[in-house]
């Protein structure tokens, strides 16, 4: 959909295909620099086909690219942007602290605002420590839990990511509980020998790994609702399963949080699930947009970090006074208007996945739509979608032309069949009815060709 900016309708049911020749340019210049032209894979559309749009500025539910093209956002920043785009007490509390220097690598009052306010969202979180990524989160409490133990081994579980530590790049062996083999080149075989990769939603694989490791695992680490393989939800029972059977043997929990937290629930799945786990991680909305994770957890483990204890972790940026401002306003707005923000995203997330599904179905094409709030996906996939082996017999060619057809409706999906979508409180009943506007025209397209 074409548009000069400011002129833009929201997501124009009509099928025009934008113009891209100052992405085009961009791309080409990006390429000149950075390995695929991005500062991260998935934003180069490698599993959707075509080429990605260069944003230029984004404003509540809408980005606007360089050609001046308008689009739905339903990506987010892959999550932190919950209130939207520039959302005015956020931009104004990053303007407010960037007067004071962008940064001291001192203390500021400004962590323990944040800090106080994430300790009342989440009660597993007794100590806590500011990173700048959601990679720096898991893998600092992974250490933390091998500190607590003295064990070596973690679990983790296929179709989840955790961020991109040597040791969470890992694939399945060969059996159940045999060691995980390398998930990515540069992993040596010796640090992937450290992780069991198991199938989610399977209790009897994590019975059967701590019965062929007894005394060797120190941590299981889980997203407690699945982003990263698409939307997957937990089975009825799991994770207080993981928590039961961790807790037997003598393992942490570690609840990866970095995506549902603040997201599903004020509290995150732990609140959902009335979970308690000994560590979490949060990331991306408790940043509200800058770089900030989080990892803490039962103070007994955390006080292991130095300068308290053996376990060495640091961090020029963290607890950056902008992000700590930033993450502040937000996670301040979602506690404080908790109440009216968590039931608007729900019924909006509602009313679009399943308008969208309804779609689907009269132009008889197969989805499969998991849901956990305002976070979901839409499988191209009969179902049920439930673990990583169901989800990857989704057929990412439909899904491919769908992303493809729904941006030339002003329409952007994130560009992958496994990742999940999001919402903010900037999504309004105009955005959903476009959706499915351009879903039936994107439907139609398909079927048609
Ligand atoms: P970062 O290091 O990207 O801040 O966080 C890693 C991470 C940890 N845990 C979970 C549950 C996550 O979803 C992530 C990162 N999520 C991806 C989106 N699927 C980030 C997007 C990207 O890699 O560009």
């Amino acid at each position: 959909m074409c548009a000069e900016i400011g002129k833009a309708e929201i997501g124009s049911a009509e099928n025009r295909a934008p113009k891209f020749a100052r992405s085009r340019a961009l791309q080409q210049r990006a390429e000149q620099f950075f390995p695929g032209g991005v500062n991260s894979p998935v934003r180069a559309f490698r599993a959707v086909g075509g080429s990605p749009p260069f944003v230029e500025r984004a404003e509540g539910a809408a980005l606007i690219d360089a050609d001046g093209n308008r689009y739905i956002d339903y990506f987010g920043s892959w999550g932190p942007m919950i209130l939207g785009h520039a959302f005015p007490p956020v931009v104004e509390a990053i303007e407010r602290a960037a007067r004071n220097s962008a940064s001291f690598g001192a203390s500021t009052a400004a962590e323990a605002d944040l800090a106080e306010r994430i300790a009342a969202c989440y009660p597993a979180i007794e100590k806590m420590r500011f990173v700048s990524s959601g990679t720096e989160a898991t893998m600092s409490a992974i250490r933390v839990a091998r500190a607590a133990t003295n064990r070596d081994l973690i679990i983790k579980f296929e179709g989840c990511y955790h961020g991109h530590a040597d040791g969470l790049l890992v694939k399945a062996g060969s059996g159940v509980a045999t060691f995980g083999i390398p998930g990515s080149a540069g992993v040596p075989e010796e640090i992937a020998r450290l992780t069991l990769a198991l199938p989610y939603n399977n209790l009897d694989a994590v019975e059967a790994a701590f019965a062929a490791h007894p005394n060797s695992i120190a941590a299981v680490i889980v997203e407690p609702i699945v982003g990263n393989a698409g939307c997957i939800l937990p089975a009825h029972g799991y994770l207080a399963g993981l928590r039961s059977i961790t807790a037997n043997h003598g393992a942490l929990l570690i609840v990866d949080e970095v995506m549902t937290g603040f997201r599903v629930a004020l509290g995150g799945a732990c609140q959902l699930y009335s979970l308690n786990p000994d560590l979490v991680t949060l990331g991306k909305i408790v940043g509200g947009g800058l770089p900030v994770g989080v990892f803490g957890g039962k103070s007994r483990f955390m006080d292991q970090l130095a300068p308290l204890g053996p376990v060495y972790q640091a961090g020029t940026l963290s607890g950056n006074p902008l992000a700590m401002a930033a993450g502040l306003a937000t996670v301040s707005y979602l506690q404080d208007q908790a109440g009216e923000v968590y039931p608007r995203l729900e019924a909006t997330a509602k009313a679009l996945a399943d308008g969208v599904a309804q779609a689907a179905n009269q132009a008889g094409v197969t989805l499969t739509t998991n849901r956990a709030g305002s976070m979901w996906t839409w499988f191209f996939n009969p179902g049920p979608v439930n673990d990583y082996e169901q989800a990857a017999r989704s057929d990412t060619a439909a899904f491919g032309r769908f992303h493809r057809a729904m941006l030339d409706h002003g329409i952007w999906l994130p560009p992958s069949q496994f990742e999940a979508a999001f919402i903010s409180t900037a999504h309004g009943d105009a955005e959903v009815q476009a959706t499915i506007a351009a879903a039936r025209g994107a439907f139609a397209t398909a079927q048609a060709s």
